[in-house]
């Protein structure tokens, strides 16, 4: 009696919980409505069931309780009870599936009218692009991605040249337009999730994944990452702020174009064909392998042009146009010592090896280096190194302290010590994050990823905060 009694408990339980449930979906705010309807019958079907199996039990056990004068029939086969169990479990599957596919091919078929826009996810920051005035998304490619190029737009491209980039966590869209969104990842699996468009997606390196909606209320609404992608993950946030068309397009019509990056980055000293020629040397997966500090893989480019280099079999050549041409048509010919016979051939038509030494020669003899190897500011430094996912710089208490006021401050340590914040603790706390804790924080900061230099230019940024 006293099982009864609980089961007949937990199913009035339930539903008392669900019609008072805290628990609520957020509100919608797109054209899904159809995903909660599938959500709603599945919900419907599944309760019915929890119900009248629960209580079925219930009956069951009071009935069929144990009693001495009766004894249970034996019956191996039941043809009417197992035909109405088989339909009636197939009518509540199918009820539950149908609705699900015909949202799926909704799902799947974009309107033709769809503006698109592209998301790239990395470890822990969201940026956007859009395809300009053409409607034209430019060509990427992880081989394109660089300091320089960070959405691996290919320089080549001319449909890529316009496409307006958003190097910020904020996106803007007009209301009442389908948008089509195009997903990439730059590192590791990452999910776009908009909750109240009620449509998410899993971003997959080297795979470009979509979903579309059409936004139907205006606000702003929080993306967030719904993949675990490491330990910034919970910070991987960003904004979608719905507006009206004009207001859209305003904002659309400030942010930098593809080509506007390219010339600000491009204020090196390069010429005309050494320009081209860089495009070919990161286009033909060059850079991968020689850049113009010590590259492992193959010899370095910087100062390359003029020296004397010495070969496996231990003669000497002195670099030239020539011994360079061959180099790049017939790699095997003449193999630098020290290094492996890996370099693959490559056809590239006389132009184009013409403006490829350009570049070797003009960069690599240019007393500075710039481009991708340009020291960043301690600003861009501690973005790119994604310290910012951890540490605000306005007070604001993240996952590590704020870096607001730090300089000159009294830190207190978990240990009970009190420090005083000077060049030598900021340089400790970056290379051995765990030698001196932060009073109230975890010990989660990771090691080190950035060099010597690259810290001292951090910490000449944090005295400025
Ligand atoms: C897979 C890695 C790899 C790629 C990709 C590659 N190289 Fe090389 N390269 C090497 C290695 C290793 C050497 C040294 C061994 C040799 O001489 O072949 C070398 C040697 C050279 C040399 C002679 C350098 C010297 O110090 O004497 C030149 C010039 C050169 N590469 C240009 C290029 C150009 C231009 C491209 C793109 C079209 C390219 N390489 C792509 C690995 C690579
Ligand atoms: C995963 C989160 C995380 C990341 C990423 C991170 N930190 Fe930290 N950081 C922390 C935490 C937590 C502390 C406090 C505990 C401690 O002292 O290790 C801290 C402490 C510090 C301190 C000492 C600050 C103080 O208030 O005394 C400095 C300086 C610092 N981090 C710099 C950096 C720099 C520079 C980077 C990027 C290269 C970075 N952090 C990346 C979490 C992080
Ligand atoms: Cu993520």
């Amino acid at each position: 009696m006293s099982i009864a009694v609980a089961l007949i408990l937990i199913v009035l339980g339930s539903i008392v919980f669900h019609f008072l449930s805290p628990w609520e979906m957020t509100p919608l705010a797109s054209n899904w409505g159809s995903i909660d309807d599938t959500m709603v019958i599945t919900f419907i079907i599944t309760g019915i069931v929890f119900i009248a199996i629960n209580l079925f039990i219930a009956f069951a056990v009071i009935k069929y309780k144990h009693d001495e004068k009766r004894k249970a029939d034996y019956e191996p086969e039941n043809k009417k009870l197992e035909v109405g169990l088989t339909v009636v479990t197939s009518i509540g599957i199918v009820a539950m599936l149908a609705p699900g596919l015909v949202v799926y091919s909704d799902f799947i078929e974009v309107p033709e009218k769809a503006d698109v826009v592209e998301v790239v996810g990395q470890q822990w920051s969201w940026s956007f692009r859009f395809p300009g005035e053409d409607n034209q998304m430019g060509k990427s490619g992880v081989e394109h991605i660089s300091i320089d190029n960070p959405f691996g737009i290919d320089p080549l491209d001319p449909a890529g040249q316009d496409d307006r980039l958003i190097q910020s966590n904020r996106l803007i869209l007009p209301i009442g337009k389908p948008v089509k969104v195009l997903m990439r990842s730059k590192d590791v699996l990452h999910d776009f999730y908009v909750p109240q468009f009620r449509v998410k997606m899993d971003m997959v390196p080297g795979t470009v994944s979509y979903v579309w909606f059409t936004p139907t209320k205006l606000g702003e609404f929080e993306i967030l990452c719904a993949e675990f992608c490491g330990v910034g993950h919970f910070n991987m946030r960003g904004y979608v702020e719905v507006k009206e068309r004009n207001e859209y397009e305003q904002w659309l019509n400030q942010q930098p174009t593809f080509a506007d990056a390219l010339a600000k980055n491009n204020s090196e000293e390069l010429s005309v064909l050494a320009q081209s020629g860089k495009e070919l040397a990161q286009m033909n997966g060059c850079l991968s392998c020689h850049d113009f500090t010590d590259n492992p893989i193959g010899p370095t480019w910087k100062g390359l042009f003029g020296k004397t280099q010495t070969l496996v079999g231990g003669e000497h050549v002195v670099v030239d146009e020539a011994y360079l041409k061959e180099s790049i048509l017939e790699p095997s010919a003449k193999i630098v010592r020290g290094y492996a016979p890996i370099m693959p051939a490559v056809v590239l038509d006389d132009l184009a090896i013409d403006a490829v030494i350009a570049y070797i020669k003009e960069k690599g003899n240019q007393g500075t280096i710039d481009g991708q190897d340009k020291p960043l500011s301690g600003a861009e430094l501690v973005q790119s190194k994604g310290c910012t996912a951890c540490h605000s710089q306005d007070g604001s208490k993240m996952l590590g302290p704020t870096w607001q006021g730090l300089y000159g401050s009294t830190r207190e340590l978990a240990s009970g010590q009190c420090v005083k914040v000077t060049d030598e603790y900021l340089k400790e706390s970056i290379f051995q994050p765990n030698a001196k804790l932060v009073a109230g924080f975890p010990a989660v900061m990771p090691p080190p990823v950035v060099s010597e230099e690259e810290a001292l230019a951090i910490i000449e940024y944090l005295k400025t905060l």
